[in-house]
């Protein structure tokens, strides 16, 4: 059982601001965070939810990089798509601050300077790995290379996200460098090291020891790390783009993004409350960290390390991290634009947020990773939410409207009945079973229970069969009172976890949010005989086939027109050669030269052009993320080399028939491959 705290602090990890938020970071740790924390919040608990973007890093320099904008103008933009997803999903933080603001680079720098005077840091000259063409150190994910835990080829010089293990550049096999993939040198350069091996016997006891009770893909992550032993590791980069080490001899250095970031938690506190000191120095604190599985090792082992190190700080009670969501069976990627993205989920799906937390919930990758699909979304919707949960409710409102007058009927104890008792007796124990659940962040199967509670509640109309006793008035109020007293509680007990939905209930009920309260959970006296009610709305929508085709339609074209206008710019040689292929693979691809012969824009698809390729003997339907380089008419007559053998896709409800080889000029314009001089059409390329 949990002990007894007087407040709260629960955080939530600070999405990097390169990039909009999509629905794998909601899986992975926002939703989780969010159900508790509603959940705290209607047990009356003094709860703060902060969070905020990470500004810093080298995601954010390499996208600037690629856009030819400064770091602060990536992040600036980002910062509102990805703040106003989360406010317009629903994501209740009670502050969603900011990396590169002034509170938290002073924060950050005092934090330093702390465990500095302290004398805590190894300052440490150093050979590191520096890009002569760029003239850059390279650290982080400016450097990859083969990861020597795992051997996952794509690890970076901080972390290999495969695996999870924190790595130094110096670990990775055949290292190069991100920016021109080229082998980087050794140079001298001196940084401020924490030598987590200090801090080893105590993280051993406090971890493996205390926190038993922590998830068992945490711990069991923690515990391999630990056992391999810790070393020290540089906490400052060479970069313009971070915090500035506040030292006189750092020009040039600023925080390592990992030592900063987690400080935001503290900093974004600090910027709510003046009593942010209570959230972080008192021991009758409870401080949970919401995670993703890439970020355990610094939420359990570095940022645990820095508050021993400093002293005044409390740790984590916990730090519940989820697994990864896939997307239709693949990995999710900002990079390959492979996400559902929260904006764009909210414009096609609008007033639909608990649609989402729903499947992303029952779905959750809580100890493995799982996968979301379209499918599963639909079927979800029109099976548990459509089909048990609103048509439970809705047929309590529409019997109680027909059978009752539109009032809460009486309840007659006289004919109280053993179905009656047991309907009781489930709502006692759901919000039971629901409360164990949340404490012990499952809540998958709180969900579950949630569902499980209506679907009682449908069994029940089913045997009272109210619509058949239209000369039995008792019967027929008994039925409807408790039907009504089970969707209110169904109302208090599912607010965590669907809030839009629990305040439809309400407006149904004409009740005010305080019923929402979780103390009256369990109690079948909530609405009062003779109160009378709204008209019930519906809480769901049925999803359509059509709706998902589109959706699918969109995660292809968003994928294919990222890739044909991944527009390369100077960091071009970022895309590394290929794995090596035989020649028997080569042969199997069929290149033929083709003419231009129709073209045009397609609706809703901001980068793709619908093109009609001749062939000679045959015409192709071919869609090309060209649309931002070219217009229809300018395409028109070109000859172009298409990849005649590619297996059909259909998007935007059109298939397209192969794809046309595009490459880039130097200011990173496509432009197509094709013949130099006019070939026969059809003609094999070879
Ligand atoms: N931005 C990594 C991530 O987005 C990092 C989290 C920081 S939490 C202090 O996965
Ligand atoms: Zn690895």
């Amino acid at each position: 059982m949990p002990k007894n705290f007087k407040r709260h602090l629960i955080t939530a990890a600070l999405p990097y601001a390169n990039g909009p938020v999509h629905i794998g970071h909601l899986a992975g740790c926002f939703l989780p965070a969010d159900i508790y924390v509603r959940y705290l919040r209607a047990k009356g608990e003094d709860v703060k939810f902060v969070c905020g973007a990470d500004e810093h890093g080298v995601p954010i320099t390499i996208r600037a990089m690629k856009e030819d904008k400064t770091p602060q103008q990536v992040v600036d933009d980002f910062y509102k798509i990805i703040d106003t997803s989360f406010k317009d999903f629903g994501i209740s933080f009670d502050i969603f601050s900011r990396t590169s603001n002034k509170e938290h680079h002073e924060t950050a720098q005092a934090f330093f300077k702390d465990l500095y005077d302290k004398n805590l840091f190894e300052e440490k000259e150093s050979e590191q790995y520096f890009d002569e063409e760029k003239q850059t150190f390279l650290a982080d994910r400016y450097i990859t290379g083969t990861c020597p835990k795992c051997s996952n080829e794509n690890a970076y010089g901080d972390q290999c996200e495969n695996c999870g293990s924190a790595l130094s550049p110096e670990e990775l096999i055949n290292p190069k460098s991100a920016l021109s993939s080229s082998i980087p040198i050794k140079k001298k350069t001196k940084h401020w090291y924490l030598p987590l091996q200090n801090y080893e016997a105590w993280l051993k006891q406090w971890v493996l020891e205390d926190h038993k009770e922590w998830k068992n893909n945490v711990y069991g992550q923690c515990k391999s790390w630990l056992e391999q032993g810790l070393r020290s590791r540089a906490m400052t980069r060479d970069s313009n783009w971070g915090v500035p080490v506040p030292l006189p001899d750092a020009e040039g250095k600023v925080m390592y993004v990992w030592f900063d970031a987690p400080i935001g938690y503290i900093s974004a506190t600090k910027e709510l409350t003046p009593h942010w000191e209570d959230y972080w120095k008192k021991d009758d604190t409870q401080l949970v960290h919401f995670i993703g599985k890439d970020n355990i090792v610094f939420h359990c082992i570095i940022f645990p390390a820095m508050l021993k190190a400093h002293g005044d700080y409390i740790l984590p009670e916990n730090v519940p991290a989820n697994e990864f969501l896939n997307i239709e069976g693949k990995k999710v990627s900002t990079s390959r634009n492979w996400a559902v993205w929260v904006h764009e989920y909210l414009e096609d799906f609008p007033d639909q947020q608990d649609v989402m937390r729903y499947v992303l919930c029952a779905n959750a990758p809580e100890n493995k990773d799982n996968d979301f699909t379209w499918k599963d979304f639909q079927e979800r919707n029109n099976s548990e939410l459509v089909a048990i949960y609103g048509n439970l409710v809705n047929r309590v409102f529409v019997l109680m409207h027909k059978l009752c007058g539109g009032k809460v009927p009486p309840f007659h104890m006289d004919i109280k009945d053993s179905l009656d008792d047991k309907l009781y007796e489930k709502i006692v124990t759901s919000k039971k079973a629901i409360e164990e659940s949340i404490d012990s962040y499952k809540f998958r199967e709180g969900l579950f229970q949630l569902i499980d509670l209506a679907r009682e509640g449908n069994k029940y109309l089913q045997e009272k069969e109210p619509w058949k006793k239209k000369d039995d008035q008792k019967s027929i109020d008994n039925c409807l009172h408790l039907g009504l007293q089970l969707c209110a509680n169904l109302a208090i007990l599912g607010n965590p976890f669907l809030p839009h939905t629990s305040q439809k209930l309400c407006r149904m009920m004409k009740v005010v949010d305080r019923m929402l309260e979780w103390k009256n959970a369990g109690s079948i006296q909530l609405l009062k005989t003779g109160y009378s009610l709204n008209q019930p709305t519906l809480l769901f929508a049925k999803i359509e086939d059509e709706q998902i085709e589109q959706q699918m339609e969109k995660l292809h074209a968003n994928a294919i027109a990222h890739e044909e206008s991944e527009v390369p710019t100077e960091a071009a040689n970022t895309n590394p050669i290929k794995d090596e292929i035989q020649f028997d693979d080569f042969s199997k691809i069929d290149l033929r030269s083709a003419k231009i012969i129709a073209a045009e824009k397609v609706k809703k698809a901001d980068k793709l052009l619908n093109l009609t390729l001749d062939l000679g003997f045959e015409q192709r339907t071919v869609l090309s993320g060209i649309a931002e380089h070219y217009t229809p008419e300018e395409v028109i007559g070109l000859e172009v080399t298409l990849v005649a053998n590619l297996a059909p896709r259909k998007m935007r409800g059109i298939e397209s028939q192969g794809m046309i080889l595009m490459t880039e000029d130097a200011d990173g314009k496509l432009i197509f491959v094709s013949p130099k001089k006019a070939s026969k059409v059809g003609s094999p390329i070879h």
